[in-house]
Formats: structure tokens, C-alpha cells, sequence
């Protein structure tokens, strides 16, 4: 175990990043602004039809992707490690999946895997390479779950009562599109193989990131994590299922622990640079460099890491004010370790 730890343990400063067909949104939804939480939501909280979604997938195309400078510049932000979303809570996996046709290469424009690449990049920059997985949540590949988050108050849609009582009355759903198959289907039919694929076909995987355990068993839990076998120093966070699944690292969201809240375990606090994961046009309320790096001293201090999230563009290139940020961290580093 601590052998597992050490390279974690040594790293301090990581990136996170959110990016999927959510960002082609970007926060809007038919001339509307989506009221609350992180723009990778913006599905389930407009509550936008599985068909519309998907159509959406078309126009996305991240031709401004380039894994070499995304890897880069994590390195030279000081980052030790980069996390990605492999597939978010829409469902849509960011790689050459058998397992669903929802995938980059199936319902895109682009129709390039883009892991692989990152893949390489983080091997040639010795990066440490993590996947996020929404193991539970999924709201394309029928029989995934939802969260019970309602449409925003308010939002002007003429139907969204009808929409919010059949969202409370079918688990969170609101596509009968996504019901047409079971929670344990799903996990058999999609979950599992596309972990399978990830722990297979990318080399070595340092992290498996998984998150809101909507609705999960111990049984579809136990079959998920006998995939990250063939990885044998995989670092997994607590999100699996709790409580019978604490994994390694605990992940405090937006916040840094007091030094009374630390129980010993290994923890990570993942953060935003503006309020959104996935990227928000609207979004300009960045935090400045300034606290960005007060919040790297306080957590590597009290011995955690920083996950520091980046929420790409839908053509594929870091927002500035992101890009700046990660200037503004590496010069500081740059000091700090000379000094
Ligand atoms: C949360 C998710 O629901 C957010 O969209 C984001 O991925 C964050 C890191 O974890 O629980």
C-alpha cells in the first residue's frame, strides 16, 4: 500500500480535466442560461432529451486538440499527474469504446480516440495518466442512473412541471429513452467493458477516479473494481460505493480540510479555477493566481494534493484565463524550487 502511495504521496499538484459534448453547450440551452451547478450537468438540470443531446454530439469537434501542449502544460504548471473524464454523467465516452456507439468515435464530427494521444503524451512527459469514470450515473446509455436533481425554478420551459413529475416518479429519468434498459444491464453491458477497455488498451493507468454512486450495489462494485486488476498500482478515490468501498484517497470537493477534519487517510481536494467543471462561456468569476497558489501551500502543507481543474473549449484548447493560471503557478514553482 504505501509502495502504491509513494509517487501520490510525492506528487502535491495534479490536473483534472472535464471535457465532453457538455462544453459544445457551454451552459446554454436553447437561448437559455442553466441556472445551477457545473456546466457538464447542464443535461439533466435542463433536462434536454436524449435525441437532442446526441444531436449536439454532431457538432462537437475539438480539432484545436493537442495532446503534446495540454500535457505540457501541466508539466510546466508544476503538475505531477492529470486526471481526465473518460466518460462524464452524460455518458459520453471520450474513446474508441466496442461497448457503446455513444462514443467520440461513433457520434462525432472528429471520430478520433482521444486518450490514446493523451495517452502518449503523459508517457513521453512522464505525467501519471488517471481516468474519471461515471461508474453509476449516465443519463444516454439506457439504464443508467440519474441523480434526482430537479429543473431549475423558474426555468421558462412550458412543460417542466409535467417533466419534474416524471422525473420524481421514474428515479430521476426524464427520457423514456433511458429506461429501456435495467441499472444491472447497463453495468454488464457498458460499465464494465468500457473499464475493461480503459485498464486495457492505454498503458499504465496511475488513478481510477470514480464518482456519485448513484444507485450503486456492492455487487455491480465488486465486478467493476475486479476490472482494475490489470492495472497493479492503480490508485482509486472513495467514490465507488460507500461505505463498504473506501478505496485510497478520500476527495473533498471545492474545499480544503482544517487540520482537525484530517483522519490520517490520504485526500485530494479537486477544485475549479471559475465555478464550472466542464466549460462555461458565461463563467468569468476565476479565481486569482494568487489564491490558486495560497490553496497548493495550505493543502500540500497539510499533506494533501491538489486536483486543480481545467474545462477545455469544444474546439479543444484551454479557456486564457486557464492558460494564465497555469503560467502564473509554473513561474511560482519555478522560484520555489530554486530557492
Ligand atoms: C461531482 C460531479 O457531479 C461533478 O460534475 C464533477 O465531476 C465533480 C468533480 O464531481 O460530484
Amino acid at each position: 500500500q504505501d509502495e502504491k502511495m509513494k509517487w501520490w504521496r510525492e506528487a502535491r499538484f495534479g490536473m483534472f480535466i472535464h471535457f465532453g459534448v457538455y462544453a459544445q453547450m457551454a451552459g446554454e440551452y436553447k437561448g437559455h442560461q442553466q441556472a445551477r451547478g457545473g456546466a457538464e450537468w447542464i443535461m439533466n438540470r435542463m433536462k434536454v432529451p436524449v435525441s437532442e443531446y446526441k444531436e449536439v454530439a454532431k457538432k462537437f469537434n475539438p480539432v484545436k486538440f493537442d495532446a503534446d501542449e495540454w500535457v505540457k502544460m501541466a508539466r510546466d504548471a508544476g503538475m505531477k499527474y492529470l486526471i481526465i473524464t473518460a466518460k462524464h454523467h452524460d455518458g459520453f465516452a471520450l474513446f474508441d469504446s466496442k461497448a457503446s456507439d455513444w462514443d467520440i468515435m461513433d457520434a462525432t464530427p472528429y471520430k478520433k480516440d482521444l486518450l490514446k494521444p493523451l495517452a502518449e503524451a503523459c508517457k513521453k512527459y512522464k505525467i501519471k495518466l488517471g481516468f474519471y469514470y461515471s461508474q453509476a450515473q449516465d443519463w444516454v446509455n439506457p439504464g443508467g442512473s440519474a441523480a434526482r436533481k430537479l429543473m431549475a425554478e423558474g426555468w421558462p420551459n412550458p412543460d417542466s412541471t409535467k417533466i419534474n413529475n416524471y422525473t420524481q416518479e421514474h428515479e430521476g429519468h426524464w427520457d423514456p429513452a433511458q429506461e429501456t434498459k435495467t441499472f444491472a444491464q447497463y453495468i454488464d453491458e457498458v460499465a464494465v467493458p468500457q473499464v475493461k477497455e480503459l485498464m486495457t488498451n492505454y498503458g499504465d493507468i496511475a488513478v481510477l477516479w470514480w464518482d456519485t454512486p448513484v444507485k450503486m450495489t456492492d455487487e455491480a462494485a465488486l465486478k467493476l473494481q475486479e476490472q482494475l486488476k490489470k492495472q497493479t498500482h492503480i490508485i482509486t478515490n472513495d467514490r465507488l460505493k460507500r461505505p463498504n468501498f473506501p478505496g485510497d484517497t478520500k476527495t473533498p470537493e471545492q474545499k480544503i480540510p482544517n487540520l482537525s477534519e484530517l483522519d490520517g487517510k490520504d485526500w485530494e481536494t479537486c477544485m475549479t479555477m471559475n465555478g464550472t467543471w466542464g466549460f462555461r462561456n458565461s463563467d468569468t468569476k476565476w479565481k486569482s493566481s494568487e489564491t490558486l497558489i495560497r490553496n497548493l501551500v495550505d493543502i500540500a502543507s497539510k499533506g494533501g494534493n491538489y486536483l486543480l481543474n481545467v474545462g477545455p473549449k469544444p474546439d479543444g484548447s484551454f479557456p486564457d484565463a486557464s492558460v494564465e493560471r497555469l503560467k502564473d503557478l509554473g513561474n511560482w514553482m519555478k522560484i520555489y524550487s530554486e530557492a
